[in-house]
């Protein structure tokens, strides 16, 4: 083996490093150089915010994390086809948002390999997926786009909470591309919301997800729309596992069901709706059939969504479960589990506002303080009043109810491994305060 010091390719580097120019990254990119750069590699649209931009600053340590030379964040839009979007039929819809993330993935990639050619270290992360699974169900995901989309003059998150481009609308998939330079000009956010709060996206969605007041109910989005991702995944492998023979498990799952998780794992994973997006008018380019015909918009775009006969997935015991029934009634609603089971005491603080089903908490005013002990000890406050939930860390206020839980068996309890029954009586959970409202507070969280 080659000495280090002979090695062909250090005795190279420093023979070419000795005449090298300074340090490229060190100098600040033109601004519209570099947007020149991002649109020929086919982004529609594109901005640059700085990595100290307050507006980012919750995101720093997982940029810095994927790449510690980061000093600019280039955002993107690819635009998507939006009547692909909006057709009832789903596997012309997924076909869209599946090639519209490989043009995110593709361009990102494009504009590393331009900079990466002129001496600028680069690096984009993934579209959506692949995301970092030994994390779920945590953050999964590197980047959050919107925020970092928002800041860099792309538009605004609208009722629905997607980013609303002020041309394109919402039918943009969002990129971004982390870089080691600065840039001489960045962007800030556009003066308004293009959202122009039709709450047709309220009405398309056909598990609720959206409120009339922004209110957005993820597990409620997450459990029908991702039924075939992570957490349906997961209860679909367990429903096998728990099967005794194939006819148990055609009593759970029909053929349409088991045909179409195989299509997810064989040409990725499928969405049940994203009827929120398909159904926004807003947006310049977009806007033209909405404002000249509103009630033919909504027969057109909105109807045949609202109409379509189809399996709605929903946590038995949800908002979401009474919402379809009462709305949607010619759909079949199937009460499933979301899959989400908590892995620490963090993980389940972490995920309450997500599971949160305001509906079943109605009429419920309580703090909670929550005593962990073992193996993950912390204290917790949890408060819920008016349909709303607040979680903070210690005692704080007086409480209703006091719960002192050794943290694996609250854990093993709410994956369904443990008894609660079986808990209290061997003093590894000890309530203080009436077991109704420990009810209840299972009751604001179905899983
Ligand atoms: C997590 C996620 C989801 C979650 C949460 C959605 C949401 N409102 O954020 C779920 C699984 C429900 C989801 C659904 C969809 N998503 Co999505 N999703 C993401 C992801 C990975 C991160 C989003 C994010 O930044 N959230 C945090 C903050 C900024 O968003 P927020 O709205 O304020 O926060 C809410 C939720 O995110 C949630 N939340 C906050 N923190 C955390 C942490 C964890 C661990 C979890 C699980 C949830 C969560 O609680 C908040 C309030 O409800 C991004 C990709 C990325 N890397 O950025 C795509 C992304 C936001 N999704 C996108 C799309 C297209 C969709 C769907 C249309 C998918 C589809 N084809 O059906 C639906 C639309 C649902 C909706 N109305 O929002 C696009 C949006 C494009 C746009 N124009 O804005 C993105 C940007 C992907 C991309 N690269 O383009 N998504
Ligand atoms: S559908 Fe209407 S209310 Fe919903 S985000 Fe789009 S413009 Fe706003």
């Amino acid at each position: 083996m080659t000495k280090f010091e002979e090695h062909p390719t250090v005795l190279w580097w420093r023979e070419q490093a000795v005449a090298k120019s300074p340090v490229v990254a060190s100098i600040p990119l033109n601004a519209d150089a570099l947007r020149e750069l991002c649109l020929q590699a086919g982004a529609d649209d594109v901005g640059f915010v700085e990595i100290s931009r307050p507006a980012i600053a919750d995101q720093h340590a997982d940029i810095l994390a994927a790449f510690p030379r980061t000093k600019t964040l280039i955002s993107f839009v690819c635009r998507m086809h939006k009547e692909n979007v909006r057709a009832p039929l789903r596997s012309i819809a997924n076909t869209e948002f599946h090639a519209s993330g490989a043009d995110i993935d593709r361009v990102g990639r494009s504009i590393v390999e331009t900079l990466t050619k002129i001496g600028i270290r680069a690096l984009n992360p993934s579209v959506a997926f692949p995301q970092e699974m030994d994390r779920y169900p945590g953050k999964v995901w590197t980047v959050s786009y919107k925020p970092v989309a928002i800041a860099a003059g792309l538009g605004h998150m609208g009722l629905h909470r997607n980013v609303i481009h002020p041309k394109f609308g919402n039918f943009i998939l969002l990129g971004a591309v982390l870089i080691e330079a600065e840039v001489t000009e960045y962007n800030y956010p556009i003066d308004y919301n293009p959202c122009i709060d039709c709450k047709l996206c309220v009405a398309a969605c056909p598990v609720g997800a959206i409120g009339m007041d922004g209110h957005f109910n993820f597990s409620a989005c997450y459990t029908h729309n991702y039924r075939e991702f992570m957490g349906g995944f997961t209860e679909w492998a367990e429903t096998i596992a728990d099967s005794k023979n194939a006819r148990e498990y055609r009593e759970k799952y029909s053929a349409a069901e088991s045909a179409s998780m195989w299509q997810s794992l064989s040409f990725k994973a499928n969405y049940k709706a994203a009827y929120c997006m398909a159904a926004c008018p807003a947006g310049e380019d977009v806007i033209a059939p909405f404002l000249s015909d509103r009630q033919g918009f909504v027969r057109e775009v909105v109807k045949p969504l609202q109409d379509k006969t189809e399996t709605i997935y929903v946590i038995s015991g949800s908002d979401a479960e009474t919402y379809t029934a009462k709305r949607f009634p010619h759909k079949t609603v199937k009460p499933v589990s979301s899959g989400i089971r908590p892995v620490s005491i963090a993980g389940f603080l972490f995920g309450l506002p997500l599971l949160f089903q305001r509906n079943q908490s109605a009429g419920l005013n309580a703090i909670y303080h929550f005593t962990f002990t073992g193996s993950e000890s912390c204290d917790a406050t949890i408060t819920i009043q008016n349909k709303t939930l607040q979680v903070q860390t210690g005692h704080i206020g007086r409480a209703d109810i006091a719960i002192t839980a050794d943290s694996k068996t609250w854990i093993g309890f709410l994956c369904k491994e443990q008894n609660i029954i079986w808990a209290i009586l061997r003093r590894k959970i000890r309530v203080s305060g009436s077991i109704k409202l420990l009810q209840a507070f299972g009751k604001c969280f179905p899983s």
